[in-house]
């Protein structure tokens, strides 16, 4: 089991340490998607738009990343638009933390990142886009994200849209379940596909409303589970795109990295920028809906926990 980050290195913002003492909700939110998801000006945009969503309904946004040495937990304006303006800014994953931390750079932090800082910050609860995954033809080129590592280890529930659809969700989710992650549906018997609302991959667990959700998280500490908890939360109806359609850039997409050679942690934000430009935007707008769709949940999510005895 990973060894908890030494908690002087977190800087917690005035709003969140305060949110944190005083028992309030509080929902972690990543911040690749702004450095390495999404182009400017739209990520700052996300970014302050998921925030006020989170607010909306109840509890308090606590966007991480690392800023210059040093681990934020809640960012001020300007480190945000620092970090979305920014050409070069590291990507950060769970094994890049120490390095980026020493060099003092700034750096998104992935889902995998984020989780392992939310958990010291003792926050439960994080929303993003969609996790990283099983890669098609992981077989071959063995790419599979930290990301479900860190899910099987670190005790934070991640609301997503499924997986991006950029991957291969049906091994994803072998993965998950030989790792142990439970993946429960809300509102849905099956693993969405990011962009769409359905993949065909049924999964085994299905909650209708938030409390019910918090009420799995407690029940796996109360098992005594460090695990993480996947939460799948479909797009929704009206901002969906058509899967068939998709499929087909995502396919072009995929055979465009292998051709140029595309390798490691630069081939998941090369397929959504080529995917991007294939849908002429359409999938942006499509990534924006969702995560704020998951940042609502999440914070509703957050909400009935703090409520709830442990
Ligand atoms: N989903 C998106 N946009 C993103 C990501 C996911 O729609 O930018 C990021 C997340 O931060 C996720 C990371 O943790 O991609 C996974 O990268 P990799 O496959 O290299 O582990
Ligand atoms: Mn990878």
């Amino acid at each position: 089991m990973r060894q908890g980050i030494e908690a002087s290195l977190l800087s917690l913002s005035a709003e969140i340490a305060d949110a944190l003492a005083a028992g309030q909700a509080v929902v972690a939110l990543e911040s690749t998607i702004i450095t390495h998801g999404m182009p400017y000006p739209e990520n700052v945009e996300t970014a302050r738009a998921v925030e006020a969503v989170v607010r909306q309904n109840g509890a308090v946004p606590a966007t991480i990343a690392l800023i210059g040495g040093r681990i934020g937990v809640g960012l001020a304006t300007d480190e945000l638009d620092r970090l979305g303006q920014a050409k070069g800014v590291v990507k950060a994953s769970a094994r890049d933390l120490s390095a980026v931390l020493v060099a003092r750079n700034d750096a998104g932090t992935t889902v995998a990142a984020t989780m392992a800082i939310a958990a010291l910050a003792g926050i439960e609860v994080f929303a993003t886009g969609g996790i990283g995954g099983v890669h098609r033809g992981a077989e071959a080129t063995f790419d599979i994200s930290a990301d479900l590592i860190e899910l099987a280890r670190t005790p934070v529930a991640v609301v997503c849209a499924g997986c991006k659809s950029i991957l291969d969700i049906g091994k994803t989710l072998e993965f998950l379940e030989t790792q142990g992650v439970p993946v429960i549906g809300y509102g849905t018997d099956e693993f969405p596909a990011f962009f769409a609302r359905s993949s065909g991959h049924r999964i085994d667990h299905r909650f209708d409303s938030p409390v019910e959700l918090a009420r799995v998280i407690r029940m796996e500490r109360r098992l005594g589970s460090e695990s993480g908890i996947l939460i799948a939360n479909p797009i929704p109806e009206t901002d969906g795109l058509d899967p068939v359609e998709m499929e087909a850039h995502i396919a072009a997409a995929v055979a465009e990295a292998e051709r140029a050679g595309i390798g490691q942690k630069a081939v998941t934000p090369y397929l959504l920028a080529r995917v991007r430009e294939l849908t002429g935007g359409q999938s942006l707008a499509a990534n924006v809906a969702l995560i704020r769709n998951n940042a609502a949940l999440a914070a509703r999510v957050a909400s009935e926990l703090v409520r709830m005895p442990s």
